[in-house]
C-alpha cells in the first residue's frame, strides 16, 4: 500500500521512531478533480470507457494514513474537486479537537472547491484499524482510505503474536454513474429507487474476475508465503452494503474490531457492515496455490426492498511458487443469511487489558430509540418530487420519529460554541418513542405510523455522564439491520437480539464483563441492541445509520455534550482556517 504522503511538495513527515515518544505525522490529501489539476484521476472499471472520478492523491482507495498510538496527525486537505468536501476520521475520538471530526454541517462547513483546511488530531487510547472518508453527499464512494494505528512500541507490542505481514483490505462499492449526481437525483425526487444499487463490489478498489469484463488490471492480488501469518485489516467502505468476507480454504482469527482488541475468535467467515472494521489473522496454511478472497452482500431487509447487486467481488490470494491456475472460489453464505451474520456479530467480546476502560456499571441517562424507515411530505427544495399521488411520496427515515435534516447556514458545532442554537437546532430529541406500538409486527406497517416529519433535534448531555441507549429497529416499510455509527466515542455493546426489546429478559443477558467495543453496531434486523458510553468528550457528535441512502433520508441525531470544568474538558476555539459557509 502507498504511504500517506502526497506526491506534491511541502510535506513533512517526522522520521524519528522511538518508543513512548509521540510524533507529528503530516499528510497532504488532494481531492480531485475534473480537468487538468494536480492529481487528476481517471479510471476504467468493468471495461467501460475511462471516466474522471473524485479521488484523493490520484488513488482509489486513497492513501493509507499510518500512525502510532499517541501520535499527532496533521492532514492538509486541498480540495481541487468541483464539489464541496469534508473528510471524517471514522472512529477517531477527537478528544479536544471536535473541529476536526468532519461531518458536513455538524462540525464544520464544507471546504469549497479550490479551498483547503487542515485537520489536526491525536490518536490516543485506540489501536487497530480505522479509516477516513468524505462526509458529504455520496462522495465517500470514492473518497476513502485506511487509517492504521499501531501500538507505541510498533508491531512488536501487539497483544498477539506478531504476524509476518499485514494487508489492508478495503471493501467498497463501484458505481458506474456519478455518485454526486445520483445523490442529487435521490434528494430532488425523494425516491431512493433512483440509485438502486452499486454496479460492483470491490476489494482495494478492484472488482475482480466475476464481472463481465476480463481485464488483468481489475483484480487485486495478495502475495503470501506458505505457512506465514498475515494480519488482514478489513474495512467496509461501501455506501450501503453489508458484506460476507471469505477466503477459499482459509479461516481467520479475529483479534480486533473498530480499533479495539477482541478476544481471539475463530471463524471461516467475517461479517462487516459499512463503517465497521475487522482485524483478523490468516495463516497461509493451505496447499501452495491460488485462492479467491470473496465478498458478497448481506441483504437483511424483510420484506426485501430494492435489489442489491447479487454479485461477488474478488481478489486473489496467491502463494509464492504457485502456478497460474484458476483459483478456488469459496462457498458464499446466502444473501439473506441472518443466522451467520448474527452468529459472528454477537459472539465477539473485548480483550480485557490492564488500563483499558471497562463498561460503566451505573447509568445516568437511559434512552430507548426507535430506528427505521418511513415516509414524509415533499420538502420545498425537492423540486422533482411527485406530488400527484394520494400517499406521502418521499421515502424517509428517522430516530424516535424525528427525521434529521442538516442546517444550512452554519454548522451545529459553530452554533453550539457561540451559544446560538436558535434557528439551527433544538434540544428536544426524545428519550423515548413518541408513540408506543408493536415495533416489529407486520401489522404496524401502516401509513399513519410510517409518517415522519423533518427536524434538527439534539440530545444534550452533561460532561462525563453515562448514557445507555436501546436501539430498536422497526418494521415500518421494512425490517432491516441498520449499522448505527456514533462519532466521538466508542460504546460497549451489552446485548442484542430480535423482536421488541424487553428489559426484563434482556437485562440478565447484559455482558458487563467483556462486552465488545465498537463505533458502529449493526442492530439486528427487526431487533435491538443495547449500548453504553461515557460522554467524556465535549462537542457535537453525530449518530447515524452508516448506509448513506438512509443517512440522507434522515436516520440520524446529534449528541450535544456540554463542557466540563476545565479548559481541557471544554470545546476549544475554532481553528483560524475553519471553512465558513
Ligand atoms: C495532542 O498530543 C500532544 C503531544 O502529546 C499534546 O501536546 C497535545 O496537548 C494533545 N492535544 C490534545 C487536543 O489533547
Ligand atoms: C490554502 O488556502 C489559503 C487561503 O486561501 C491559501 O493562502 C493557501 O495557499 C492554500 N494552500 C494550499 C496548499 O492550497
Ligand atoms: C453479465 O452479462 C450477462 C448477459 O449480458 C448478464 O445476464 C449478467 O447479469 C451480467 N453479469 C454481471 C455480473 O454484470
Ligand atoms: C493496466 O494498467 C496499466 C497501468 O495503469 C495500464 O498502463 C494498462 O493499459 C492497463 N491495462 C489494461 C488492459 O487496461
Ligand atoms: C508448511 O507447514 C506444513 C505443516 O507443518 C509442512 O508440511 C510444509 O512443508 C510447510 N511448507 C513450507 C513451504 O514450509
Ligand atoms: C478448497 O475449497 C473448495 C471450495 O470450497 C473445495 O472444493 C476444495 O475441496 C477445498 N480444497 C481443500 C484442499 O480443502
Ligand atoms: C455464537 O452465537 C450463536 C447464537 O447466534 C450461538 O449459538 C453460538 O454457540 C455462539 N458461539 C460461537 C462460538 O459461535
Ligand atoms: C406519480 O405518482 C402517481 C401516483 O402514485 C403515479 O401514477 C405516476 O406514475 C407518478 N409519476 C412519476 C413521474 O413517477
Ligand atoms: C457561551 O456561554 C457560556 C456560558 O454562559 C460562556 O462562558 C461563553 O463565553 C459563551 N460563549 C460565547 C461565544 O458567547
Ligand atoms: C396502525 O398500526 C398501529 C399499531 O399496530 C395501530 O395501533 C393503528 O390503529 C394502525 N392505524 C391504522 C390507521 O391502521
Ligand atoms: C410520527 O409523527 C407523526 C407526526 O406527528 C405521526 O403522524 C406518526 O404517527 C408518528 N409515527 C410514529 C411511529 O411515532
Ligand atoms: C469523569 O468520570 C470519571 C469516572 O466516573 C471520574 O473518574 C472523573 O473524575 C470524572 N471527571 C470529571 C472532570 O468530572
Ligand atoms: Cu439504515
Amino acid at each position: 500500500m502507498a504511504q500517506g504522503r502526497g506526491a506534491a511538495g511541502g510535506v513533512r513527515a517526522v522520521a524519528r521512531r522511538r518508543q513512548n515518544v509521540s510524533h507529528n505525522r503530516s499528510f497532504l490529501l488532494v481531492v480531485c478533480c475534473v480537468l487538468g489539476q494536480v492529481g487528476n484521476f481517471s479510471i476504467s472499471q468493468l471495461c467501460l470507457p475511462a471516466r474522471t472520478i473524485t479521488a484523493v492523491n490520484g488513488q482509489l482507495p486513497g492513501p493509507t494514513i499510518e500512525a502510532r498510538e499517541g501520535d499527532t496527525v496533521v492532514v492538509h486537505l486541498v480540495n481541487e474537486s468541483p464539489y464541496h468536501m469534508t473528510i471524517h476520521w471514522h472512529g477517531i475520538f477527537q478528544r479536544g479537537t471536535p473541529w476536526s471530526d468532519g461531518p458536513a454541517m455538524v462540525t464544520q462547513c464544507p471546504v469549497k472547491p479550490g479551498a483547503n483546511y487542515t485537520y489536526r488530531f491525536n490518536v490516543t487510547d485506540q489501536e487497530g484499524t480505522l479509516w477516513w472518508h468524505a462526509h458529504i453527499s455520496f462522495l465517500r464512494a470514492t473518497v476513502y482510505g485506511a487509517l492504521v494505528i499501531r501500538p507505541r512500541g510498533g508491531a512488536e507490542a501487539y497483544p498477539f503474536t506478531k504476524p509476518h505481514g499485514e494487508e489492508t483490505v478495503i471493501l467498497g462499492e463501484w458505481w458506474n454513474a456519478n455518485v454526486y449526481d445520483l445523490q442529487q437525483l435521490v434528494f430532488l425526487t425523494g425516491d431512493t429507487t433512483k440509485a438502486p444499487h452499486a454496479d460492483a463490489y470491490t476489494i482495494n478498489g478492484k472488482p475482480g474476475d466475476f464481472y463481465n469484463c476480463s481485464n488483468a488490471n481489475q483484480t487485486y492480488r495478495f502475495q503470501v508465503q506458505s505457512n506465514e501469518t498475515y494480519l488482514l485489516r478489513i474495512i467496509n467502505a461501501a455506501l450501503n452494503t453489508p458484506m460476507f468476507f471469505k477466503v477459499a480454504n482459509h479461516s481467520f482469527t479475529v483479534i480486533g474490531t473498530d480499533a479495539a482488541y477482541t478476544t481471539p475468535y475463530e471463524t471461516d467467515v467475517v461479517v462487516v457492515f459499512p463503517g465497521q472494521t475487522v482485524d483478523a489473522l490468516m495463516v497461509a496454511g493451505a496447499t501452495v496455490g491460488r485462492y479467491y478472497m470473496a465478498v458478497s452482500p448481506y441483504d437483511s431487509a424483510i420484506p426485501q426492498g430494492p435489489p442489491f447487486s447479487m454479485t461477488t467481488g474478488t481478489a486473489i490470494v496467491e502463494y509464492v511458487g504457485s502456478a497460474e491456475e484458476t483459483p478456488q472460489l469459496p462457498p458464499r453464505p446466502e444473501y439473506t443469511d441472518t443466522d451467520t451474520a448474527f452468529r459472528f456479530l454477537s459472539n465477539l467480546t473485548a480483550l480485557v487489558l490492564p488500563g483499558k476502560p471497562t463498561v460503566p456499571l451505573s447509568v445516568d441517562t437511559r434512552m430507548f430509540v426507535t430506528v427505521g424507515l418511513g415516509v414524509s411530505d415533499c420538502q420545498p427544495k425537492q423540486l422533482l418530487c411527485n406530488t400527484s399521488g394520494t400517499t406521502r411520496p418521499v421515502f424517509s427515515s428517522s430516530m424516535n420519529n424525528a427525521s434529521f435534516v442538516l442546517p444550512e447556514a452554519v454548522s451545529m458545532l459553530q452554533a453550539h460554541y457561540a451559544n446560538a442554537s436558535a434557528g439551527v437546532y433544538t434540544r428536544d430529541f426524545l428519550d423515548q418513542p413518541p408513540v408506543t406500538f408493536d415495533y416489529t409486527a407486520d401489522a404496524s406497517d401502516n401509513a399513519t405510523l410510517q409518517y415522519t416529519t423533518k427536524s434538527t433535534k439534539v440530545k444534550t448531555l452533561r460532561y462525563n455522564e453515562t448514557v445507555e441507549m436501546v436501539l430498536q429497529n422497526t418494521r415500518l416499510i421494512a425490517k432491516e439491520s441498520h449499522p448505527m455509527h456514533l462519532h466521538g466515542f466508542n460504546f460497549f455493546v451489552l446485548a442484542q437480539g430480535f423482536g421488541n426489546y424487553d428489559q426484563a429478559t434482556a437485562t440478565p443477558q447484559f455482558n458487563l464483563v467483556n462486552p465488545q467495543e465498537r463505533n458502529t453496531v449493526a442492530v439486528p434486523t427487526g431487533g435491538w441492541a443495547v449500548i453504553r458510553f461515557v460522554a467524556n468528550n465535549p462537542g457535537m457528535w453525530f449518530m447515524h445509520c452508516h448506509f448513506d441512502a438512509h443517512l440522507d433520508l434522515g436516520l440520524a441525531m446529534v449528541f450535544e455534550v456540554q463542557d466540563g470544568p476545565t479548559a481541557e474538558t471544554s470545546v476549544p476555539p475554532p481553528p483560524l482556517d475553519l471553512p465558513q459557509c
